[in-house]
């Protein structure tokens, strides 16, 4: 464990550290209706009707077996690793979903609306409580990273092993399809529904169905199962992630609507992590019932038989994950920035040729509007601040200056009759909220030739009256090149009125197609410079400098 001063302490290691998770008790009730109707219908089958027909497991003589059977290597392989990245995604998506413990059904979040949340806290109305407010401790025991609870890292793991589970995922379907193996896995027959309702009515009701040697074949509930597992909760695990790219939906709102909205998708992405724990639950329960030492030996060594080695390299294979686990907390804690470079020098150049790309053109309706939308950042103390916004930002000059031909100081007059756009668009912040508002301002690109940037000038920097999370002030980048995309606006209108204090008064940054983060609010100053490593930890911002996210969070 390492230490924490005080301000780290605050925000890793909380005094409050309740877990509790609440459900909705329509959905609670309704799910668990569900469930015992499934279990019940298959009691009632059996008080009326006994047993259902099972097809009798054909005798199997290995030399005379003509379909795909067997575990070739890559299978065993696939297997292994779809494990060692499945609990690693697992972890680091519990630890960014206690950021926001929140999961929704609306794209708004206001809260009170969600579904479930796991956190003891009601929101309360009568004081400003931050998105951040909200975020949840998280232990090493369940989550990576956990205990120094940092979203930043849970992303890096969450994206590190995303890559190795694709990878995994697209060997396993082709080798698949290249073998004959896919029969195993793909019902090709409607009965196969039938006879898996047939096998469900045998272990609903505690009777183990003659079992097929998982060798050779399996049973028609097994089949759909693995069939559900690999192509529909794999597909929809990917699906739903990208549906939360900022970058994504921006340019293609349908894509969100696809899942019924950005938090649906979210929430999907969350139950497709349960079923896969269900899964794994009843996949190992069934193992270990129906001939524990062969189960092993089919999926580790590739062999038909009882020795107990499958067993032990099974038990070696569990312990690498494990010890995965403790080592990537080790990195987490003592080698973040090597970690956050690590992610950074895949995924920047990634981003640059593909999301990176795609011009932001959201068109949200009035009616969207969310009712509700959670602040972030810590409010500005700053006495100059104080004194701007008791006077309604009169006195107020936004200097723009750095590497540009012409220094400039702007007063929110001179900033409006450089020409106001208003567009309505969905925020994504990096804890997994969003809202939709209609923003007003001046679009990044007049200031532009208000000021002619020099040819050296890269990159633009965004510095702000309010302080960050551990001190200093909060200040963001963006590249030259993106600030002047359609929907980069300097905000000072939000839903039709002057921006409110707690929205970033008298402006804020907009960005459509990234994270909040990247957002600057309450903005006293514009700089143009060569590049972002000359300032603060050199990250890019501050939050990138401290809490290890993204420079260019295009997801
Ligand atoms: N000055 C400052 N700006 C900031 C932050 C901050 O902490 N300080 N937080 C950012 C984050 S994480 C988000 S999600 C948005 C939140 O904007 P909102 O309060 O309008 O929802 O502001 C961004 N801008
Ligand atoms: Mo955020």
């Amino acid at each position: 464990m390492i230490p924490f001063d005080a301000a780290h302490q605050a925000v890793h290691y909380p005094p409050d550290r309740r877990f509790r998770i609440w459900i909705r008790p329509s959905i609670l009730i309704g799910a668990g209706i569900a469930i015992l109707a499934v279990i019940a219908a298959a009691w009632i089958e059996f008080a009326l009707a006994g047993l259902p027909h099972v097809p009798a497991v054909p005798q199997i003589y290995p030399n005379n077996f003509a379909g795909p059977h067997g575990f070739p290597v890559w299978v065993r392989y696939c297997h292994f690793f779809n494990f060692l990245f499945v609990m690693m995604l697992i972890r680091s998506g519990l630890s960014i979903l206690v950021d926001h413990p929140r999961l929704y059904f609306n794209d708004g979040c206001t809260p009170g609306s969600e579904w479930i949340r796991f956190t003891p806290l009601k929101v309360p109305r009568d004081r400003i409580w931050t998105a951040k407010d909200d975020a949840r401790y998280i232990s090493p025991l369940v989550g990576t990273p956990g205990y120094r609870h940092t979203i930043g890292i849970a992303r890096v793991w969450h994206f590190i092993d995303v890559h190795g589970f694709i990878i995994t995922g697209i060997i396993f379907i082709a080798m698949l399809f290249d073998t004959e193996q896919w029969r195993r896995i793909v019902p090709t027959s409607p009965l196969v529904l039938l006879q898996a309702w047939n096998t469900w009515v045998h272990y609903a009701t505690f009777h183990l169905p003659p079992e097929p040697n998982g060798f050779y074949g399996y049973n028609a509930l097994q089949q759909i199962a693995y069939f559900t597992v690999v192509f529909v909760f794999g597909v929809l695990a990917i699906a739903t992630g990208i549906a939360m790219s900022p970058a994504v939906v921006n340019r293609f709102p349908w894509y969100a609507r696809i899942f019924g909205g950005r938090q649906s998708a979210r929430s999907i992405h969350f139950l497709t992590m349960l079923s896969f724990l269900a899964f794994l639950i009843v996949h190992v329960t069934l193992i270990v019932m129906t001939g524990f030492a062969r189960n092993m030996n089919h999926i580790v060594m590739g062999t038909d038989d009882q020795r107990p080695i499958g067993m032990y390299l099974g038990f070696v294979g569990i312990a690498v994950v494990i010890l995965s686990w403790v080592v990537a907390h080790y990195i987490s804690w003592y080698h973040p920035r090597g970690l956050q470079h690590a992610l950074k020098s895949v995924t920047y150049p990634m981003q640059l040729l593909t999301l990176n790309r795609l011009t932001p053109q959201q068109k949200y309706s009035e009616q969207q509007i969310s009712p509700y939308f959670w602040p972030n950042g810590k409010m500005p103390v700053r006495d100059d601040w104080k004194r701007l916004a008791e006077s309604g930002f009169e006195g107020f000059r936004l200097k723009v200056a750095g590497l540009v031909e012409r220094p400039v100081e702007l007063s929110l007059a001179d900033l409006e009759r450089l020409g106001m756009t208003e567009h309505i668009t969905m925020h994504h912040c990096i804890q997994g909220w969003s809202g939709i508002a209609k923003w007003g301002g001046i679009p990044m690109e007049s200031i532009i030739e208000l000021v002619r940037p020099k040819p050296e000038a890269k990159v633009v920097a965004f510095f702000s009256f309010g302080e960050a999370l551990y001190g200093g002030h909060y200040y963001d980048t963006q590249s030259l090149e993106n600030v002047r995309k359609p929907q980069c606006l300097l905000a000072s209108r939000m839903n039709g009125q002057r921006l409110p204090e707690v929205y970033g008064a008298p402006l804020r940054l907009r960005v459509e197609n990234q994270l909040g983060y990247k957002m600057v609010k309450w903005i006293e100053r514009i700089e143009f410079i060569e590049s972002e490593k000359s300032l603060g930890k050199g990250e890019g911002g501050k939050n990138e400098d401290d809490e290890y996210f993204d420079l260019l969070p295009n997801i």
